[in-house]
Parts: C-alpha cells; structure tokens; sequence
C-alpha cells in the first residue's frame, strides 16, 4: 500500500509542478521464485524476496539509464534490488556510486547474522557485498564499497551489525552525532567526499529516519529520530548538490497512518529534494560556507 498511499498523497503532480518530466512506471512484477532454502530457519519469505531483488535489479538498471529514479516500497528490503542495479548502471559508467542511508537501522545483518529473520534488515550488507548471500540472493554484478557508504539517523544497531560496519569501513553518523554536531557538517563533508571522487549518489530514505512522533507510519518505530527540518534540510542541501542520481522512499506503512500525515512527509521530503525551495538561494557549491 505504500506505492498507493504516496501517489495518492501527490508524488507525481509535486514533481510536474517542480518542472520535472515524470514517468510513473507502476509496479515491478517479481521473478518466478525458485525453492530456497537457508540454515537460517528465522529468516522470512527468502524465495520471494530473492525473486524480487532480481526483478527490481533489473528495472533500477533500466530506469537509471537517463532518468534519475524514484523507488517507492515496500519495505526496506526492495533496495537490494534498487542499489545492486544502479550500481550495475554506476559501474558501466566508470562512477563509483556512493550511498547515502537514512534510517534508524543501518540494515547491514547477513542472512546468517539476522536474529529477527527480517530481510528489510539486510539490503545494505547485501549492496554492499558483505559475505553469506551466495546461492541465496541474485549474484551481484558490482558491489558498493562500503567506504563510500554514509549512514545517518541510526539508534537502533544490533551487535552484529556494529561490528560489521566497522570492520566494513562504512561511515556511521548516529542519532547522537547529529545532536552533538548539527547534521549540515557531517551531510556537507560526505557530500565533499561524492563531488570530488565524480560519484553517483543513491539516496535510502526509511520513514523512521523521522522521529516518530512526525512520522507515525511505519513498523519500526525508534524514538529520537530526526526533527522536521533536520531532513528538510539533509533533503534541501542533496538538491543543492546536485549529486543524487536515485532515491528510495521506502518502510511507509499507510495503515499505521494519521490523516496521510507521514505519506505527505515523504512527498514533501522529495519535493525538497527535487528543488522546491521556502525561498530562492544563491547558488553556491555545496561545501561552501553558509
Ligand atoms: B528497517 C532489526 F532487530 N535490526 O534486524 C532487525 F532491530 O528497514 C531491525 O531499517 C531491522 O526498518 C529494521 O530486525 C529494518 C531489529
Ligand atoms: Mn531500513
Ligand atoms: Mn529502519
Ligand atoms: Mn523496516
């Protein structure tokens, strides 16, 4: 139902009025699922979403030919798909694609190292090329290095997975750097990092990046996520960039909803980050001074 609750709340006519040419490709169909089967009893539903990833791997390859791409979940686990296939496109075009997580979750378990059996916990490690998905997950045709990879927003980590994004090399920027920091440095000096190595940017946006109180839709609530403005301005300064050539809108859960109040969020998240402005700004590079 997130697909529906966003175009209903107004995705496409906020794109058309920004001045965006708009395609709506609907909804990928799944691969045939083939039996799978993993010593790991929790996971849930691993033969469909294996088939999935390689539909949506293939779609996110096709869309990212000419167009910047707007993957709408579903949960999590459809940016599998979404970042193993525009990093197929990245590697084509001799880019490095670099990825940008917005999410209490890092979601970087292996299938062996999930507990819960969730696999909208495990897309990141699998772009990422983390060990395990073997035989289990489509074969991935480019890896992202996960030292190009910037997680924000996290307050929920499991051991496992801090483990791994250290040893991985992925940068973290939790709930707690951002309050000691402010999120414009830490987003300006990752955004640095994209322009001067010519990078691609895929952008992952889980509705419980947002605090919950402004986002109540989603199955995963953490408390303490980012305020209104906080990803306003992440959204604001992305456009600035000029760097991102794909985003995610996914974990919305219409049914947990009030009034539409989160769906409205996501699409005005997106407004921001395709250009909608509170007012016009000099154009300035994104690692200029304020
Ligand atoms: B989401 C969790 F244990 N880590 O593996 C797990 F905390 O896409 C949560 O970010 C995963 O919403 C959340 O089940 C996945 C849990
Ligand atoms: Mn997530
Ligand atoms: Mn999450
Ligand atoms: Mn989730």
């Amino acid at each position: 139902m997130g697909p529906s609750a966003l175009r209903t709340a107004g995705l496409v006519s906020m794109l058309s009025e920004l001045g965006h040419e708009v395609e709506d490709w609907g909804a990928v169909q799944p691969a045939q699922a083939r039996a799978v089967v993993h010593g790991n009893l929790a996971l849930k539903a691993l033969p469909e979403i294996s088939a999935w990833t390689s539909a949506i791997a293939e779609a996110a390859y096709t869309a990212s030919s000419d167009a910047m791409p707007i993957f709408l979940g579903g949960d999590h686990s459809i940016s599998a798909g979404t970042v193993s296939g525009v990093a197929r496109r990245a590697a084509e075009r001799g880019r490095p694609l670099f990825v940008l997580w917005l999410d209490a979750h890092p979601d970087f378990h292996t299938l062996d190292t999930t507990t819960s059996g969730n696999l909208h916990g495990v897309p990141l490690a699998y772009a990422s090329g983390r060990p395990g998905f073997s035989g289990y997950f489509p074969d991935l045709p480019t890896a992202v290095d996960p030292a190009h990879v910037c997680t924000m927003g996290l307050r929920s980590v499991d051991p496992a997975e801090r483990r791994a994004l250290k040893e991985a090399g992925v940068t973290v920027h939790d709930m707690r750097a951002i309050d000691e920091h402010g999120i414009a440095p830490l987003l300006r000096a990752f955004l640095a990092r994209v322009e001067k190595e010519n990078g691609l940017l895929h952008v992952s946006l889980d509705v419980d990046f947002l605090d919950p109180s402004i986002a109540p839709a989603v199955g995963t609530t953490v408390p303490g996520g980012a305020t209104f403005r906080e990803a306003h301005l992440v959204m604001e300064m992305l456009s600035d960039s000029g760097l991102v050539s794909s985003l995610d809108l996914v974990e919305l859960n219409p049914f947990l909803d009030e009034r539409g109040r989160t769906a409205t969020l996501m699409v005005d998240l997106t407004a921001s980050l395709m250009g909608r402005r509170i007012m016009d700004r000099p154009t300035r590079s994104h690692s200029g001074s304020l």
